[in-house]
């Protein structure tokens, strides 16, 4: 049986799960040539545009390995009647730890900690100041969807009061509502942005978020950059403004804009949120499955609904 052409601009992980994609199908890396497929696999922040979709004729499936559909011109896809796939829930505690790790690392100065033993400034009697309790603190979380839900199941299953704001209030939630970023900046001290990428959500942490949340305040980021917007974090942690940031994500990645790099109590991952082997096994696999599902004519399993 001949094996169908996908276009693939993502690459599938562990390695197994790449293999497993060129053993059932004939994988293309270039648009270029990629007319006549039906399939293209993509990553969350790789996405796909109206003009990669006007290059793809063919084209009825996308399927992100991710969840981020901020990358997909959604629209486009809609009126070409091309179905889009994610991989929800997944990866929602790989991406939770991650948030975790970072404000623990800001927090407990795990970065500074670490390039201060290096240089050997403990040695020298240098001394590093103090850090900032993270798990004694109230947590706000801006984006309430699987992500940023699953986060807050871990926060308090560490005894941490918790709040959160999103676009609407759930009425099944555990934790108290706030109608937007800044009443909940004012609530908490560690704020965690889990928010989905785009229009709407761009530049919600700007300059009075932040400094609402005041000297002690640490910002995690691990949803889309444009979410925060970095100027005005480089300045708050540069015044003092907050104590710390930790992020994972930015606007125009892998570029990580000067002042973030040069900011004091900043800690800087390149948008590894999802990247354990487990996360990424089962997100492989996801894509697989809607994958073959299509190619055999069966209900998509995780098709995206906005
Ligand atoms: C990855 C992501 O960067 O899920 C998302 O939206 O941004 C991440 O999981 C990527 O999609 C991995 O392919």
């Amino acid at each position: 049986m001949t094996r169908p052409r996908i276009l693939s601009l993502a690459d599938l992980k562990p390695q197994d799960m790449a293999r497993r994609l060129e053993e059932d199908y004939h994988v293309l890396r270039d648009i270029g040539g990629a007319a006549d497929v039906e399939a293209v696999v993509t990553a969350g922040n790789v996405g796909l545009s109206a003009a990669q979709m006007e290059r793809l004729p063919a084209l009825r499936l996308i399927a992100v390995n991710g969840v981020g559909v901020d990358a997909v011109d959604l629209a486009e896809a809609a009126r070409r009647g091309i179905i889009v796939t994610t991989t929800p829930d997944v990866l929602s505690l790989a991406v939770a730890e991650m948030a975790l790790a970072l404000a623990l690392a800001a927090g407990r100065q795990v970065v500074q900690g670490d390039r201060f033993v290096r240089a050997g400034d403990w040695g020298r009697g240098g001394k590093l100041g103090l850090g900032t309790s993270v798990l004694e603190r109230r947590a706000g979380i801006l984006g309430y969807g699987r992500i940023g839900r699953r986060l807050a199941d871990l926060l308090r299953g560490m005894g941490m009061e918790v709040s959160y704001t999103a676009r609407r209030q759930r009425p099944d939630a555990p934790d108290s509502f706030r109608p937007d970023a800044l009443s909940l900046a004012r609530d908490c001290e560690l704020l965690f942005v889990t928010a989905a990428g785009g229009a709407e959500t761009r530049g919600l942490v700007g300059a009075e978020v932040l400094a609402a949340l005041g000297p002690q305040g640490i910002v995690v980021n691990v949803a889309r950059g444009p979410v925060v917007d970095a100027a005005a974090l480089a300045e708050a942690l540069r015044s003092g403004a907050i104590a710390g940031a930790g992020l994972d994500v930015f606007d125009d990645e892998p570029d990580v804009p000067q002042p973030l790099l040069d900011a004091p109590n900043c800690v800087l991952t390149p948008h590894i949120g999802s990247a354990t082997v487990q996360a990424r096994r089962a997100m492989a696999q996801l894509v697989l499955d809607n994958l073959a599902a299509h190619f055999a004519g069966k209900p998509l399993p995780t098709p995206y609904e906005a």
